[in-house]
Order: structure tokens, then C-alpha cells, then sequence
């Protein structure tokens, strides 16, 4: 026995009122929207929204965390170098140096406190939602176009379900081996932005260093980070090693904060001056 009574439709009431009201507060137009979930898109979004920007995860998979569930060959410890030591130690992540400043820690203990940290930072999360294109105005990338996932396993008798558009002042794209949102406006920006290579074969020294170079705006208002950026330009697979994802996706939030800032700054200026 419990000492309330629960009414059913009071408890649906709090969960549409609750997320529409965060919906339309939130997340229909923010600063910062962060596609995919993994080590890259979890970091990235955890320093955006440190460094003040309002910040939307969008993640198909009705969890978060990417590839950082399994380490490799299904076996649950992930390995970081040192470089990205700090990231994880902000997020008290447990640990354990091996040799060479290389360190080991159970995935599960990574993803659920990257998640935490996240969360705590302000960020909000779509999660089972499908970004299936852009928001493209002449020059730019203006925010992403949103379908539940599951509707894209509907029957295909099932036409006409038309998604919906959240605005951002940035969009990163995190999505992993399948650079989606590079893909995407490569089909229609050809001379503008490179097709998606795919990653090549295994060098982890130099896929780490080359995923955080890779990491930049590729066009303006889309920054390409992490795997995503380094299957866009065929860089080498850095296997079963995240560093170079984290790196990266730190290096996404300081780009999305300076672009935003100079905007800012130039809004500021325009008006000052007219
Ligand atoms: O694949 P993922 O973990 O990308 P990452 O953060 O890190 C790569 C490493 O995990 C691993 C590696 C290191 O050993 O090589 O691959 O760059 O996370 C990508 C996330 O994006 C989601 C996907 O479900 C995953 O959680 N995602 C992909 N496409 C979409 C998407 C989409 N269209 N809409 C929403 N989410």
C-alpha cells in the first residue's frame, strides 16, 4: 500500500505537460545542437553547455552512449591516453593507468558518467529521434529536421509522415561512422562539401591526432566532429581507443562558443553603428 492515490490520467498529464513544456522552452530553438550520443557528441555537449550555451542532444537509439558501450571485441573496458585524461577525471570516471600512459575504465562506468556530467551540465536529450536533415538557408546551416526513429520502420504503405524542425544557432555532427549531416548537404552543396570517404584502415597514433584535426566547421553552422569527421575524410580507424573522440569533441564545443560569440559580438556592432 502506498499512501497516495495515483490517478492514471494525472500521470499522463505530467508526462505530455512536462515535455512539451520542455520541448517549447528548450529545445524547439537553442544554441547548440549536438547529433549522436557517443563519446564525441556526449563530450562535446557537456562543454557547450558548460560554457553557456543552451544544448540539445538528438539520439536515435533509445540510449545514450554510441560506441562506447563496448570496448573491443564485445569486451566492456575502454582505453584513453593520457591527452584525455582530464575529460574523464572532470567526470569522475575511475581510472586505472596500465603502462605508457594509457588508461583503462569499464565502459559502463564512462558512459553513465559522461551522461551524469551532461546532465548536470544543463544539456537535454531527444532521445529514439532520427535527424533526417538540415535546416539549409542559402549559406547556412540554420538547425536539424526530426523524425521518432521508430517511424522510420514503419511499413512503407505508411507515406506522408512528415517530420518537424528544432532551430540552433550551431549544429554539430556527431553521428559516427556515418557522418549523416556531411552526407546529407554533400548531396546538395557537391562543390562545397567533400563526399564521405569512409575511414580507413587501422593507425592509432595518427587516427587520434587526425580525428581532432579533422573536427571543424565544414560549412557554416555545421561542425563535423569525431568519427564522423574522421570517416568524412578517410582518415585511418583508430579501433578500440577514445581519446581522440573526446579530444574532439571538446575541441566542437570551443568552436561552437567562438562562432557564436563572434556572432554575437558583430550582432552587437551592427546595432551600435546603425
Ligand atoms: O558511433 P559513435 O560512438 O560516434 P563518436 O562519438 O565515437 C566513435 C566511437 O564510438 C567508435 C570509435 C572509437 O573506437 O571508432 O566508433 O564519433 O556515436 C554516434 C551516435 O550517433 C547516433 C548513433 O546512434 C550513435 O549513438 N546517430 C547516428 N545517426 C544519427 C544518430 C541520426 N541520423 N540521428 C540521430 N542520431
Amino acid at each position: 500500500m502506498t499512501d497516495i492515490n495515483i490517478d492514471e490520467v494525472q500521470v499522463t498529464r505530467a508526462i505530455v505537460n512536462e515535455f512539451l513544456d520542455d520541448f517549447l522552452q528548450n529545445i524547439i530553438d537553442s544554441d547548440v545542437i549536438v547529433v549522436g550520443s557517443g563519446p564525441c557528441g556526449l563530450t562535446a555537449a557537456k562543454y557547450s553547455a558548460e560554457l553557456g550555451h543552451r544544448t540539445i542532444i538528438v539520439e536515435r537509439n533509445l540510449y545514450a552512449g554510441g560506441g562506447m558501450w563496448q570496448g573491443g571485441y564485445l569486451m566492456p573496458k575502454n582505453i584513453i591516453g593520457k591527452g584525455a585524461y582530464k575529460i574523464l577525471e572532470e567526470c569522475s570516471v575511475k581510472l586505472k593507468e596500465i603502462e605508457n600512459g594509457l588508461y583503462v575504465c569499464d565502459s559502463f562506468d564512462m558512459v553513465s558518467k559522461m551522461l551524469t556530467s551532461a546532465c548536470n551540465a544543463g544539456v537535454k536529450l531527444l532521445n529514439s529521434t532520427n535527424v533526417e536533415d538540415l535546416i539549409l538557408k542559402e549559406d547556412r546551416v540554420d538547425g536539424v529536421v526530426i523524425q521518432w526513429y521508430p517511424a522510420k520502420h514503419m511499413p512503407p504503405f505508411m507515406t506522408c509522415m512528415d517530420p518537424i524542425a528544432i532551430r540552433s544557432k550551431v549544429v554539430i555532427d556527431a553521428t559516427g561512422h556515418d557522418s549523416v549531416l556531411v552526407r546529407r548537404l554533400n548531396e546538395q552543396k557537391p562543390y562545397d562539401v567533400v563526399k564521405p570517404k569512409g575511414c580507413g584502415s587501422l593507425w592509432v597514433d595518427e587516427a587520434e591526432k587526425q580525428t581532432v584535426d579533422c573536427t571543424h566547421e565544414i560549412y557554416p553552422g555545421l561542425i563535423v566532429a569525431g568519427m564522423a569527421a574522421t570517416s568524412t575524410y578517410g582518415a585511418p580507424r583508430m579501433g578500440p581507443i577514445f581519446s581522440g573522440m573526446l579530444l574532439a569533441g571538446k575541441k566542437a564545443a570551443e568552436l561552437a562558443h567562438e562562432k557564436i560569440r563572434i556572432n554575437i559580438d558583430t550582432t552587437n556592432r551592427l546595432r551600435i553603428t546603425a
